[in-house]
């Protein structure tokens, strides 16, 4: 049977009553902005879209072009169907308004426009990730305090991969999609329908150079991992680690698995490398909504009630037994009062 588009989806999920035209119409342009993405992507050193843009974002990053253009191509893809209230952005120091020539909707939108772009010049998987929220009532004009609600307040989230080919993820709070971009005819087929990430696993993700930085419980679990078959957990365990975070729960979401970035004693200014609103909470909704578990390694993720636009935390999700039990391992050390 022909898979439906997301097209026809999305109005599946219109007519069942689980979104209005307004969202409907938000994950569309979303994706077709996605697709726009993917095509500069694609042509690689061929768009002259390589290397840096010699500019830096909020967070003292150096921006890569395609980090530039494909901030500009979801804003401008969003501006002006009426559906939004305003957006904010991994490359944006503060949110971004909706012009005043063009209606406001009641959505707000915040993205990671292109993550993993350091990535983008070898080759490597690279993505889209974002989240949607309801702008709060009353709010004509969105600040940045309009958009610090706790994850669990996301309507929809999603995430594309710029892969071998390329796929959008997404969970509208009823389970978690996948489709695939056909190439040749520019729609989304539904290729994957309620993903599930399996409860235990027996492979992790994780940047291990830094393991002089982490604190104990941290170094704790990743020692018994690496201990394998004649260690306390009594199997091996193997690892893998892209460094696009789009690409690693991608495959977590499709084989299990947990990806961990976790707090870094380096530099103890900042509680993590990911941010909060457009990385670890849509990526935590999708995970949970598949049957896995995302924390701090403290707190669950989506509970966290923000206090900056482009907050870091620590970040813990995948398969639900691994992530229970290093989370598990933060809080005994907490509670025997080990210091960091
Ligand atoms: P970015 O949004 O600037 O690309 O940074 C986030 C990325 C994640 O995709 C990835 O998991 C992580 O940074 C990789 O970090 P590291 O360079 O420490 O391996
Ligand atoms: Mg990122």
């Amino acid at each position: 049977m022909k898979p439906i588009s997301l097209t026809q989806f999305l109005i599946e999920q219109q007519r069942e009553g689980r979104i209005n035209a307004d969202l409907r119409l938000l994950i569309e342009v979303v994706a077709r902005a996605c697709k726009r993405i993917s095509i500069a992507v694609g042509k690689g050193a061929l768009g002259g879209v390589l290397g840096s843009a010699g500019t830096e974002n909020v967070q003292g990053e150096t921006q890569k072009k395609l980090d530039v253009l494909s901030n500009e191509i979801l804003l401008e893809a969003n501006a002006w169907g009426g559906h939004l209230a305003a957006l904010a952005s991994e490359e944006m120091d503060d949110p971004h308004p909706i012009p005043d020539r063009y209606p406001k909707g009641e959505y707000l939108l915040v993205f990671d426009p292109l993550d993993g772009s350091s990535n983008i010049d070898v080759n490597i998987s690279v993505g889209t990730i974002f989240s949607v929220l309801r702008c709060p009532e009353g709010v004509k004009n969105p600040d940045e305090k309009a958009f610090l609600q706790p994850g669990t307040q996301q309507v929809a989230a999603g995430y594309a991969v710029y892969g071998s080919s390329t796929v959008l993820v997404l969970t509208l709070g009823d389970g978690v999609h996948q489709f695939t971009l056909d190439r040749e005819q520019g729609n989304f087929p539904l290729t994957h329908s309620r993903l599930r990430i399996p409860e235990d696993t027996s492979e992790f993700a994780i940047n291990m150079s830094n393991m002089r930085h982490w604190e104990p419980p941290m170094r704790r679990y990743i020692e018994e991992l690496l201990a394998g078959k004649t260690g306390p957990r009594g199997r091996d365990f193997n690892m893998r680690w892209v460094a696009s975070m789009v690409a690693d729960v991608h495959r977590i979401l499709t084989r299990g698995g947990i990806f961990i970035y976790p707090r870094d004693l380096k530099d103890p200014g900042k509680p993590g490398k990911l941010r909060l609103m457009y990385e670890a909470n849509p990526m935590a909704f999708i995970v949970e909504q598949a049957g896995g578990a995302a924390t701090t390694g403290r707190e669950r993720i989506l509970d966290i009630t923000p206090a900056q636009l482009h907050q870091r935390v620590p970040v813990f999700l995948g398969s639900k037994n691994e992530v229970e039990r290093v989370t598990g391992y933060h809080l005994a050390a907490d509670r025997a009062g080990e210091p960091a």
